[in-house]
């Protein structure tokens, strides 16, 4: 096995920065096929750590806290979370500051049920703006935390202009007052349909939806990959009584697992290449790193390289991708070189039809994937390592399991698992759209965009209607993990082939691999009102591939 890996090692290991991105589509003509038949495996620079990183599988996998509510009268749950600085100790005797929600990274998960609402007072001590937005949740465009509808710091006095990109039209006007409408996105584009508070917030969410594993992550203009990689994610799981009675492994044996990569500094803390190390006035990282910031240590629920002790018998993961640009090609291999079942049970938007098994699971940015282990057939005492097959070195791991003890187990996973998917057809869209994701020049430097233009809170890019089926072709010259907010959507075809087994079941994030174009189907419902959609490689998403959706 190893000497294969060898053998592809060189291309295997390819990473793709924007300099390589504009080398193969610019300056030698490259087309995007001919991109894609280069295959590089990353898109992004890795920072290298300045501390000592410890073995692997010493630390154990911690299981965030769930939030306890602080009301849940009137058929409703309310809670609050206080976005405050907290320092942890995530690699063993380095202190590491962080921004938190609830002083925790990852924050507290919140347990919900498919159709109780849930609101969730945000209070902002951070030193710097802030906006949450609940990635897959079927939210009112009022608690969707468009990039815009800041959160002030208590304190917060609007920055002066910076001279960031250096674009003549980066004329900033005076921030409006205490809980006033409108607000400039740092690049000077006034939004007026901006909802800006002081403070605090509520969000409110119906979770009239599938049951699934949703996260909670900060979405402020033009800083949001900043404010993730310094903690602020938190997961929120949605269930129902139907997916509770179908018998799949639970409570002890149901794990969230948030895979997320970092760099630490020489001081402990969370190395970023931020211009602004501040985040407060100018926005993008140093030129290497255009492309995606990817770390050398991997984070499970905010340890490095954890290991779990298990029993030998059927494990539910519920995996997270938290990454800003790291993808990953998940297996699991025990000590004899064996490699585990990675049987799928669930996509970004809840169960599929049935399961499917897979051997090597590819995860983007944001993407998630609900997955059944079965340790039974592993001796007690024995090891199942998560390999990234992405990574080299040290970012080949990911995390271990330890089988502990033999044990009973009742848990099944049934052969059809949901009958409620939508079955949207082809004949139903009313519209086809395209949408290019690219690099290309944005105010002055180098940015990522849609259809050839960067994001401008002001501008129409999409408006649809209310109850439309629409199919939409994404294509992509780099690897481009694409988000729609308030919508999950089916994978039609991967460059005019039928999708992938990973593509299966109702997603709301897809993996666009580079040189590829990869066709969507959704209708357009639940609320009307302004949304977006994104390339969540979450510094393509600060540097400009963000749109508008509008339903109306
Ligand atoms: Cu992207």
């Amino acid at each position: 096995m190893r000497e294969r890996d060898e053998g592809r090692g060189l291309s295997r290991r390819r990473m793709l920065g924007i300099g390589g991105a504009l080398g193969l589509m610019a300056a030698t003509g490259l087309s995007a096929s001919a991109a894609l038949a280069r295959r590089p495996s990353v898109t992004g620079a890795e920072l290298r750590s300045a501390v000592p990183l410890p073995p692997p599988f010493q630390v154990p996998l911690p299981i965030p806290a769930v939030l306890k509510p602080v009301s849940t009268s009137g058929g409703a749950d309310r809670y609050e979370i206080t976005q405050r600085e907290a320092s942890a100790e995530i690699l063993p005797g380095v202190r590491t500051p962080l921004w938190t929600y609830e002083g925790a990274f990852p924050g507290p998960t919140i347990e919900s049920r498919r159709g109780r609402p849930v609101t969730v007072t945000h209070r902002n001590e951070l030193p710097v703006p802030t906006v949450v937005h609940l990635h897959g949740g079927r939210t009112p465009a009022a608690s969707d935390g468009y990039p815009t509808d800041l959160v002030l710091p208590g304190g917060w006095q609007e920055a002066t202009p910076h001279t960031g990109h250096g674009s003549a039209q980066e004329a900033h006007g005076a921030q409006g007052a205490h809980g006033a409408h409108g607000a400039h996105g740092a690049h000077g584009m006034h939004d007026p349909r901006a909802v800006v508070t002081r403070l605090t917030r509520d969000y409110t969410f119906p979770l009239d939806q599938r049951p699934t594993l949703l996260w909670y992550h900060d979405h402020r203009m033009d800083f949001t990959a900043p404010a993730i990689w310094r903690g602020l994610a938190g997961l929120q799981i949605v269930r129902d009584d139907a997916e509770d009675d179908l018998g799949l492994p639970a409570g002890p044996r149901e794990l969230p697992l948030m895979i997320a990569d970092r760099a630490f500094a020489a001081d402990g803390s969370l190395d970023y290449p931020s211009l602004d190390p501040t985040l407060r006035e100018r926005p993008g990282v140093r030129e290497p790193y255009l492309a995606g910031v990817l770390g050398d240590v991997i984070l499970v629920n905010g340890a490095p390289w954890p290991v779990h002790e298990v029993d030998a018998a059927r494990y539910r993961l519920r995996i997270l991708n938290a990454s800003n640009a790291r993808h990953y090609e998940l297996e699991a291999v025990s000590d004899d070189g064996r490699r585990l079942d990675l049987v799928q049970i669930g996509a970004d938007q809840g169960l599929l039809a049935a399961p499917v098994t897979h051997r090597l699971l590819p995860i983007a940015p944001a993407e998630r994937y609900d997955v059944i282990i079965d340790f039974s057939g592993v001796p007690v005492g024995g090891l199942v390592r998560m390999v990234n097959r992405l990574g080299s070195g040290r970012t080949r791991e990911v995390m271990a399991f330890r089988i502990a003890r033999k044990a009973t187990d009742d848990s099944r996973i049934p052969r059809v698992l949901s009958t409620d998917l939508p079955s949207w057809r082809r004949s139903e869209a009313v519209r086809v759209r395209e949408f290019d994701f690219r690099v290309g020049r944005m105010h002055g430097g180098h940015g990522w965009l849609i259809g050839g233009l960067p994001f401008d809170p002001a501008r129409s890019d999409v408006t649809t209607r209310f109850g439309d089926v629409e199919v939409w072709r994404l294509v992509a010259d780099v690897h481009h993990p694409v988000h729609l907010h308030l919508v999950g959507f089916r994978v039609l075809s991967r460059s005019g082939r039928p999708p992938l087994p990973h593509d299966a079941g109702l997603k709301d994030t897809v993996s666009l691999r580079p040189g590829e174009g990869v066709e969507i189907i959704t209708r357009f419902d639940g609320y009307r009102g302004r949304y977006l959609f994104h390339c969540h490689n979450a510094e393509h998403e600060d540097m400009g591939m963000m749109a508008n959706l509008e339903i109306i």
